[in-house]
């Protein structure tokens, strides 16, 4: 019988890319254009409409006419429902198309793209149309001479400012909940990977979203500055780095006071007790914490706490399990790991390899760029052992198949190096002990906890997000909504 995998090579070379802004119901050309190169060949896939202010002012007006003169916001939520769950189908029915754009644009595995990001992004958009008409209002017990209602509101028009590791996901995770809420949304994906987020706009137009609801604006930074300082804009929702996040929340104060909700990077702690009930499992699980999507994770587990007493046995075990990680072809269905997402970044992440040595630190594994005949970006998944915590190694967010090895001695210790970070996005901790794990769990200032395991919760009903310096507010679960709503009183003297 015929082979009946696709061949992803092949469907690549026959692909049409769509590579202009999507503005007011329709695709359009743009005076500058940027271009969108794949990272695991280094060749030029197209040129990408860069919009301008022209174009962000077009869109916010698209935007504004349709949130204060359109039908969304005022549908009733099974309506809105039921054009997003067509959205979802879309979704669904493009997956390969669009986990093949993701491939391509950014570097991540077609395995994982295939499976993960754009079923993912499907099942987003479906959680939040099944939620929206079932979350009440409150009657508040005020004076019985009054009624006290308390409701949410759309806030307005959403800015969607998105990065590069998770294109599809992360816009999902903030324009479904918005525009579930009866928002108008602007996405702005990220310069480094705008293909999926273009394409998908065609899907919202064909599922029924109404002109000026969901739009597309390909740009780079000038372009998210612009949509953050703009006055039209109520709301944005940024996911990135921590100094961009920054930015965004300066920008809202120099203009309109826009609601800012920031998902931004992390260093998190991985903390492997004595008694963790399977060193090869867990040696298994932290390599994969940080070599899956090439360690480009804001979760990424990219400090390994381990106690002395089982250090040297959890380190042959990592060190196997690494291996399991080399670099191949994204688009070979067999690539664990693929490439990095841009020159830049390889630049940036081998900068930091190079640190190794410094500080008392030590490579235990990988350190070189890998596949020098692809004219990709590739790098081996590497360990470096970092006796001391203040090590820059240890303190910086790298953002690629790095891993720094830290020893502790007791739980206490832990504890103090796992929150010694300004970040506070995700930790684990591995143990068989209830008690132990509760206590950890209880002190450890990270937005997600993980026990006995990593990265689990691919579902919708969990929030995401951090503490500290990893940002605000929460993605994904009913929480996120509030991100997208106003809360209002209306008191009725009766
Ligand atoms: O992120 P940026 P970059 C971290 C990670 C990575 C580093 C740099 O450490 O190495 O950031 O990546 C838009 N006003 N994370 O440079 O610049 C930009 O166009 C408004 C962690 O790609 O933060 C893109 O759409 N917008 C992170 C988005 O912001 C601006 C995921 C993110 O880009 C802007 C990505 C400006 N002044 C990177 N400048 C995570 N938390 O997962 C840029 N942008």
């Amino acid at each position: 019988m015929a082979d009946q995998r696709p061949d992803w090579k092949q469907r690549a070379a026959r692909l049409t890319l769509e590579t202009r802004a999507f503005i007011d119901g329709r695709y359009v050309e743009t005076g500058a254009v940027f271009d969108c190169v794949n990272p695991a060949t280094g060749a030029r896939l197209g040129r990408i409409a860069e919009c301008g202010l022209p174009e962000v002012d077009a869109a916010v007006a698209a935007a504004r006419r349709a949130f204060d003169h359109g039908e969304w916001p005022h549908m009733a939520p099974r309506e809105r429902a039921g054009i997003l769950k067509r959205f979802a189908a879309l979704i669904r029915e493009h997956n390969d198309e669009l986990a093949l754009l993701e491939t391509l644009d950014m570097g991540k595995p077609i395995g994982d793209s295939t499976t993960i990001d754009a079923p993912g992004a499907a099942y987003c958009v479906d959680w939040y149309a099944e939620a929206i008409d079932k979350v009440p209002g409150e009657v508040a017990p005020v004076d019985p001479k009054l009624v006290g209602l308390v409701t949410r509101e759309p806030i307005g028009v959403v800015g969607a400012i998105v990065p590069w590791n998770f294109p599809l996901l992360m816009a999902s995770w903030k324009f479904a909940p918005a525009l579930a809420a009866g928002n108008t949304v602007i996405v702005k994906p990220s310069e480094k990977s705008p293909l999926s987020a273009i394409r998908l706009a065609a899907l919202a137009r064909e599922a029924g979203i109404p002109d000026g609801v969901f739009q597309v604006l390909p740009g780079g930074g000038a372009t998210g500055k612009a949509l953050a300082l703009h006055h039209d804009v109520d709301c944005i929702a940024f996911t990135g780095s921590t100094q961009v996040g920054k930015l965004i929340a300066g920008y809202a104060a120099q203009s309109n006071l826009k609601r800012t909700w920031l998902e931004l990077g992390g260093k998190s702690p991985n903390i492997v007790l004595p008694d963790c009930p399977d060193l090869k499992k867990a040696a298994r699980s932290a390599a994969a914490a940080i070599f899956f999507n090439m360690g480009e994770m804001c979760t990424a587990g990219s400090r390994l706490l381990v106690h002395r007493d089982i250090r040297d046995v959890f380190l042959a075990e990592l060190q196997e399990a690494a291996r399991q990680w080399a670099p191949g072809d994204p688009l070979d269905p067999a690539t664990r790991m693929g490439a990095i997402v841009d020159g830049v970044q390889f630049d940036k992440v081998m900068a930091y390899i190079g640190l190794a040595g410094q500080d008392g630190t030590r490579l235990l594994a990988g350190g070189k760029a890998a596949l020098p005949d692809s004219g990709g970006w590739f790098i081996e998944p590497t360990i470096i052992d970092c006796p001391d915590p203040a090590a820059r190694l240890c303190r910086e967010e790298i953002f690629g198949p790095v891993l720094s090895v830290l020893t502790f001695d007791t739980p206490d210790d832990a504890i103090r190096i796992a929150n010694d970070t300004e970040y506070g996005l995700a930790a684990a901790v591995w143990t068989s002990d209830l008690a132990t794990a509760h206590r950890m769990a209880r002190r450890l200032r990270a937005g997600t906890v993980w026990v006995n395991c990593y990265d689990e919760g691919g579902d919708m009903n969990f929030p995401f997000g951090g503490f500290k310096q990893s940002g605000n507010g929460r993605d994904k679960s009913l929480h996120a909504l509030e991100k997208y709503t106003e809360l209002k009183s209306t008191l009725i003297r009766l």
